[in-house]
């Protein structure tokens, strides 16, 4: 290769490039930069650059289980679907025994991690959460419990009436090995105020994160984009993620998650593009230059869309999932769990190599 210039056809990203092939961290206007030029190849060059630096043409996916234990909320977020009030008809949530029963249900399959996300219920007592975890490790010694975001540990802390780190600890007893991502949402004040008022601000959201990284948990982290944020929202939430991974190091793996407008207080607006959600996840990895890694989850982008993400910044295309809620409840058209010879399938003919993961990323196979 002599220089970038067939890769990259926009000019305004070639002092990107340059701080690229230089490993020098990039800055606000270097993410607003990538974010606006509309050369999606150039910028999906870059993230491919830093990609095969981390990972080589390894693409990581898992055997998990997705269990979303309830879907109450006292939170009543604009942008979501899922969560329901107190006594509304499709309210759920599942007794012990039914989740129990969930886990026996699949015991025969290689199931490696389980995870675990629900709404903030406004009575459940902290010892149906201990006791959850404690009856899963039960019937699955060796399964990885990915399990509550950092939204559901802080109200967890309040219902128990314990502080974040003591909550942590408890559940960490109780069999919890790290926590999903979720509830990142966009750190913007503005946004907050528009769509989720009562949910857990930025601050708190990246304090229990960064406590769970001091008591040894790894924890992943989520932008929701494609609704009312802007362009400099979603770079600032980026930077955010980044400085606050220069402090602690617990962040494992980020996962842009694509909007769905259906049955949300939203759905008059339109889906992401393609175009968005690749530029997104190469953004992603072009910014986060602490992160090991960056998800593509597929149920909410789609396989097809997913696949090609590998080469844009990508290394990672989630799991097996089986059977999600969050997603399909704001009307995503994608299956809602895919064989694992379907997600190797995907993998090998985007030139990678499939490798099978464990939650932290030791190769099973
Ligand atoms: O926190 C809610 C988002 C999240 C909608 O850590 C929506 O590996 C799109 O965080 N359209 C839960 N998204 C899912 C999540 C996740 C998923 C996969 C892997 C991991 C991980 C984490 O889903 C919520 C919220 O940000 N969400 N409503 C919606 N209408």
């Amino acid at each position: 290769m002599t220089g970038p210039e067939p890769y990259i056809s926009d000019a305004a990203l070639l002092p990107v490039y340059d701080k690229v092939m230089a490993q020098e961290r990039l800055d606000f206007e270097d993410g607003l930069t990538l974010y606006r030029s509309p050369d999606l190849l150039g910028v999906g060059f870059l993230a491919n650059l830093v990609r095969r630096r981390l990972h080589g043409d390894r693409a990581y996916y898992i055997y998990n289980q997705h269990l979303n234990y309830s879907n109450v909320c006292v939170n009543g977020c604009r942008f979501c679907a899922f969560g329901k009030p107190k006594g509304d008809p499709q309210a759920y949530e599942m007794s012990l025994e039914e989740i129990f029963a969930k886990i026996e249900a699949r015991l025969h399959e290689p199931i490696t991690e389980i995870h675990i996300v629900g709404g903030l219920h406004p009575d459940l007592p902290f010892s149906y959460y201990l006791e959850m975890l404690r009856g899963i490790k039960r019937l699955r010694p060796t399964v990885h419990l990915q399990a509550f975001t950092c939204v559901e540990i802080a109200h967890l802390a309040e219902l128990a009436g314990l502080s974040v780190a003591d909550t942590l600890e408890a559940l960490k007893e109780a069999g919890l090995g790290s926590l999903p991502g979720g509830g990142a949402e966009v750190f913007s004040s503005r946004i907050r105020r528009e769509l989720c008022p009562r949910k857990l601000s930025p601050e708190g959201w990246l304090q229990v994160a960064q406590t769970a990284h001091r008591l040894g948990l790894r924890t992943n982290a989520t932008m929701l984009y494609g609704h009312l944020e802007t362009l400099e929202e979603r770079v600032e939430h980026l930077l955010r993620l980044r400085a606050a991974q220069d402090e602690t190091g617990g962040f494992l793996t980020f996962i842009p998650l694509a909007f769905h407008p259906a049955n949300t207080g939203l759905s008059h607006l339109s889906h992401t593009t393609g175009f968005d959600d690749l530029k997104t996840i190469a953004v992603a990895r072009l910014m986060l230059d602490n992160f090991p890694h960056i998800k593509s989850f597929w149920i909410m982008i789609g396989p097809k869309l997913a696949q090609l993400s590998l080469t844009f910044g990508a290394d990672d295309i989630d799991g097996t999932v089986i059977e999600e809620r969050i997603t399909h409840m704001a009307g995503a058209q994608t299956p809602t769990g895919l064989p694992r010879q379907a997600l190797e399938r995907l993998i090998r003919e985007a030139g990678c190599e499939p490798v099978e993961r464990d939650t932290l990323y030791n190769v099973i196979s």
